[in-house]
């Protein structure tokens, strides 16, 4: 059985599961909203659904119930690899089974017969401004493709509510399968004098967009690690509820994944990565081109929570200790990098950092997200042009909330439209008015 008829037949045994606790448990609660959460962005009010990950305060990320670890072991990889095919980790969030090797190989090659990108896309980048930020210009490829989309095209000849997951699965393998010559094709135009590289189909989604990003091995490995560790986070994270926000318009997969990456690009979400280098090369600047030492660290740090500003890559919305994917890619360096100058500041932030920010006193969790870390790994094969960081996280973002996004219409969810509340009522509510 190929990927669709296994996530078809998977569908069709979740659906009874979200029908009996709708008709039947419908009024259990699952929680109160306190005035605190109503005005603090939703913090913890539990309202959203979704199999493809969760995400636990201390522990961190599972996707579809394993650890990052497990997932690095257990799937299917390329021959003399040491990480999975991001092809098989689409498999694996969509079906929930770590697929065969077979599996894994038959989704690569059916993104193989998805990837070319339209020139009309292509036409649009190379109009856009050199200087236009990369996750502008890869939100706008996406969305420039939606008159591709299958599902926009079964909505507007009759829809039908049972089969619309059809074609949203479709729509975004199609999109999943053109990101890495997309994203590529921007790094290339806008950073390496216009020389683009063409894209060799005897590749997986990976190893091509290593390969079309002009960086050798192992920045194949990099990419499949990168590609999965940034792919989910449950979907309460701005990227992924954004995405599955506008996709319950009956949006297709198009709008609704440009949509979550304009979010993805703000600083307090993927936008840190880039802003962690930045900082990083501000202590540089100001330290005259020096390592810092941990007291030079230290005030720079306090500098930095003096003057207003977040410390990029600290603290983090649900988790409450360091982030799996985190430790994950600090592995990484230890393991291949140890000796780099910029992986030593970075370990030397996570030494410091922590204790600044209990004693500062604001920030509920000290530790280091995935932004903290992700840019050492990059800057260390070569990818220095640092604000290009965010559409990584994107093209790996896509396959978590495209993933949710088939299953949002696998399941019929209905539009998403929270009731809002004024200021004279929460007063009132409070018994102060
Ligand atoms: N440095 C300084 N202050 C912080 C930090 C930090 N790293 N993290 C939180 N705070 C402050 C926060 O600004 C808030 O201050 P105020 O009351 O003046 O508004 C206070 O601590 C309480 O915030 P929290 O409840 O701990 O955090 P919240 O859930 O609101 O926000 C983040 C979570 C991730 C937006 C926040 O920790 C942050 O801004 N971190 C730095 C940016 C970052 O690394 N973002 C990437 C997140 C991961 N990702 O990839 O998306
Ligand atoms: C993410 O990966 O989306 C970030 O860690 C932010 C979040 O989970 O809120």
């Amino acid at each position: 059985m190929g990927l669709k008829d296994v996530l078809k037949k998977k569908i069709d045994e979740h659906r009874p599961r979200i029908a009996k606790l709708t008709k039947e448990f419908g009024d259990v609660k699952l929680g109160e909203v306190t005035i605190g959460q109503a005005i603090g962005g939703a913090r913890s009010v539990k309202c959203l659904v979704t199999d493809i990950s969760y995400l636990d305060p201390v522990e961190g990320i599972r996707f579809r119930g394993l650890t990052i670890p497990e997932v690095m072991e257990k799937l299917p990889k390329p021959k003399g690899k040491d990480y999975p095919y991001v092809e098989g980790f689409w498999y694996f969030l969509l079906t929930g089974d770590v697929p065969t090797m077979a599996q894994a190989e038959e989704v690569v090659e059916d993104f193989k017969k998805r990837a070319q990108v339209p020139q009309y896309v292509i036409d649009v980048l190379r109009a856009m401004p050199r200087d236009t930020h990369p996750m502008t210009m890869l939100s706008a490829a996406v969305v420039a493709m939606q008159r591709e989309s299958k599902f926009a095209k079964f909505y507007a000849e009759g829809f039908n509510k049972m089969t619309a997951w059809e074609s949203m699965y479709e729509d975004s393998c199609d999109l999943l399968a053109k990101l890495p010559e997309i994203a590529a094709y921007i790094y290339r135009m806008k950073y390496k004098g216009d020389t683009p590289i063409a894209s060799d189909m005897s590749l997986d989604f990976g190893g091509n967009f290593a390969h079309m990003m002009g960086i050798p091995a192992p920045y194949d490995d990099v990419a499949r690690m990168y590609f999965v560790l940034h792919s989910d986070h449950e979907s309460g994270n701005v990227s992924a509820h954004t995405t599955h926000l506008v996709a319950s318009a009956l949006s297709d997969a198009y709008y609704s994944l440009s949509a979550g990456l304009n979010g993805l690009a703000g600083p307090l979400h993927g936008l840190a990565n880039q802003e962690v280098l930045g900082w990083i090369q501000d202590v540089y600047a100001k330290l005259g081109g020096k390592v810092p030492t941990k007291e030079d660290l230290k005030k720079f740090l306090w500098d930095t929570l003096n003057s207003g500003q977040v410390i990029p890559g600290y603290g983090h919305a649900v988790l409450r200790k360091t982030d799996p994917r985190y430790t994950s890619q600090r592995e990484y360096c230890q393991k291949y990098l140890p000796e780099d100058e910029l992986f030593k500041v970075v370990a030397m932030i996570y030494d410091v950092a922590p204790d600044i920010l209990m004693e500062h006193g604001k920030a509920k969790n000290p530790w280091p997200n995935v932004d903290a870390q992700s840019g050492v790994i990059q800057w260390f094969y070569g990818l220095r042009e640092y604000d290009f960081y965010t559409v990584l996280f994107g093209v790996g973002r896509a396959i978590g909330v495209l993933a949710n996004i088939t299953w949002d219409r696998a399941l019929g969810y209905p539009i998403e439209r929270p009731k809002s509340v004024t200021t004279d009522m929460l007063e009132a509510a409070a018994g102060i008015k």
